[in-house]
Formats: structure tokens, C-alpha cells, sequence
């Protein structure tokens, strides 16, 4: 089936499910088309949204450290990056890898054919040496679908983690920690517990980049639903609880409407500031990070930070 099909009929199962809460919510992958995956890439680049920094730092400056532990790995590996996104932060370390001769694949998966269609003219370009096979899956999928003997370096960076809630993000891990037997390792970006008001400007930025990502949703389903919510009759409210480390993101209803979607044949009620969870990006702290993991089965191998301490990379075996 093509993947466009499978994509429509989850999106229709995510928007009937998430609207019909009694609480409403949206899933965040529903964020990423194309002019999602745009904003996104502004995101990146914001002052105020640290953690792409934070990781490229930690890349570059670890990328000496990582390429021994993959060494001690069976060559040639696959090196399988989860969410690859635009790959920029990894290119630092794929460039890294092939100047020293090492033996892997490259399979950056990402559910945006466009972004990995990019990624990869970029690397083929970049990195002609490199072998690159993308996978236009999500991760869910493409992680049902590992196998084979190859032993597996598997990422999953860029604080992707946290945009699972805490149970979801172990029961995510334990399913990876089933492909690492052996001699398998992952590498697993978490974004760290930090002053409260630094991740809140993180995610409710000054120029309203966030703001249009969030409120592009809804036009994705306008177009792709034929849905007809007023883009001006929505507004982006993000919300950090340092006790939980949950940063949150939501659209508020600006009066009171209903929205008709037509391909659910339904008509949604929104009260006068009622919300739609759309997001949530969960910050952690060492301790959490420890239990998460050693609950997954897996084994902490080494941690790397960046200079402030506000993201880490944990290197994990089974
Ligand atoms: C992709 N993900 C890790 C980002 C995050 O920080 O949760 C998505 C994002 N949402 C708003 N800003 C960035």
C-alpha cells in the first residue's frame, strides 16, 4: 500500500480519537508535513530552542569516544537513526566515521519522504563514500521491522524521546533493547531538567515560530480533511511543570465554535479556551533517565553532556 494511504488512514484514526476525548489532544507527528517539516527546521535554529545546539556540541566534541565504542562492534554495522530529521547533527559524525575508514550502512528513518529525500541528495553529495539506504517509515514500524545479523548501532537523538510520555518512552525502549542483543548499542538523546524559564522560551519562542507549527496542524487538516478550522481562531500555549519536567503544548480555542471535518463526517464543539494537547517534551533528570532505562533492560555504557549540562546522550547496551 502506498505510503500516503496509510498515512491518511492514521491520520483520520488519530484526529477522530483525539478530538473525541473528553480532554482533546492531537498526536505530534501529525506536525511534520511539509511546511511542518519546514517550521521545524526553523525551530532548529531559534535562539531560544537550545537543544539542537546542545547535541551538535555534543557530537562533535564525543564523536572520538563514539567511533571506539562502534568500533568494538562487528564490522561492517548498520547504523540506524530513528527520527533522522534533516540529519545535520549526525552528518558531523557520519563525516567522522567515514574519514576513518569505518564499515557501516547508514538508514536514516524518518515518516517524511521529503525531508529524507533531502537528507539523502545532501549526504550523497556530501559524502559520496557513504552507503545510505532511507526508510520512509515511522519508527514504530521501522523498529517492528529490524532483523537480520548485522549487529546495530541504533540513534534515537534530537530529545525525540521526550516527545513520548514517560510510560510510553519505556515501553518504546524495552522494544529497542530486544534488537541490541549481542553486541548492539543505541544511542538515546534526553533533554535535561534545566532552569524552568529556558525551556519555556524554548518552546514559546518570541517570533511565534512554535506558534505557527502548532497552528500549521490545523491547516494539515483543513487540507487533508477537509477540515475548516479558522487558523485565527486558535492560539499556541506552551506550559512547563518543573516538577514533572513536562513541557506541553496546546492550541486554545479563541470562542466558542464548531468545526466541521468532513472526511470524519463529524462536527467538533470547541468551548471558549478549550485546549488541544498537541505535544508533550519531556525533560529529564539523571535519576530518571537511570530508572527508564535499567526498567527497559538496558545497560548504561557512558553519558555524554554538552558544556552546560542542559542535554545528554546516553550510549546504552542491552
Ligand atoms: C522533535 N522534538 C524533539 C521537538 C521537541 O523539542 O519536543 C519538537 C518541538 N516542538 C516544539 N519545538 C520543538
Amino acid at each position: 500500500m502506498h505510503t500516503s494511504t496509510i498515512v491518511n488512514r492514521e491520520l483520520r484514526k488519530a484526529v477522530e480519537e483525539g478530538l473525541g476525548a473528553k480532554h482533546k489532544s492531537l498526536p505530534s507527528w501529525l506536525f511534520y508535513d511539509e511546511k511542518g517539516d519546514r517550521i521545524f527546521q526553523q525551530i532548529m535554529h531559534m535562539s531560544e530552542y537550545y537543544p539542537t545546539r546542545c547535541e551538535y556540541e555534543i557530537l562533535d566534541h564525543h564523536k572520538e569516544d563514539l567511533l571506539r565504542y562502534f568500533e568494538s562492534q562487528q564490522s561492517p554495522f548498520q547504523l540506524i537513526e530513528l527520527g533522522a530529521g534533516d540529519g545535520l547533527k549526525t552528518e558531523i559524525l557520519l563525516r567522522y566515521l567515514c574519514s576513518r575508514h569505518v564499515r557501516f550502512t547508514y538508514r536514516p528513518v524518518d515518516i517524511s519522504a521529503s525531508v529524507l529525500e533531502q537528507l539523502s541528495r545532501r549526504l550523497k553529495k556530501n559524502l559520496p563514500e557513504l552507503e545510505i539506504q532511507p526508510v520512509n517509515k515511522s519508527y514504530y514500524e521501522a523498529v517492528g521491522e529490524l532483523h537480520g545479523d548485522e549487529k546495530k548501532v541504533i540513534f534515537f537523538l534530537g530529545a525525540n524521546i521526550g516527545n513520548f510520555t514517560p510510560q510510553e518512552a519505556l515501553a518504546f525502549l524495552k522494544n529497542i533493547s530486544v534488537h541490541l542483543e549481542g553486541q548492539g548499542l543505541a544511542l538515546i538523546g534526553f533533554d535535561l531538567k534545566k532552569d524552568p524559564r529556558i525551556i519555556a522560551r524554548a518552546y514559546d519562542d518570541e517570533g511565534g515560530i512554535t506558534k505557527a507549527f502548532n497552528i500549521n496542524l490545523l491547516r494539515r487538516l483543513n487540507r487533508e480533511l477537509g477540515a475548516q478550522f479558522s487558523l485565527t481562531q486558535f492560539d499556541h500555549y506552551a506550559s512547563y511543570d518543573p516538577e514533572t519536567g513536562a513541557a506541553r503544548s496546546f492550541l486554545v480555542s479563541l470562542k466558542d465554535q464548531d468545526v466541521p471535518i468532513a472526511a470524519l463526517k463529524k462536527t467538533y464543539h470547541f468551548a471558549h479556551w478549550e485546549t488541544i494537547n498537541t505535544e508533550i517534551s519531556q525533560k529529564y533528570d539523571l535519576l530518571m533517565i537511570e530508572k527508564t532505562l535499567s526498567e527497559a533492560g538496558l545497560e548504561i555504557v557512558d553519558l555524554f553532556f554538552d558544556a552546560n549540562h542542559f542535554f545528554c546522550d546516553v550510549l546504552v547496551k542491552k
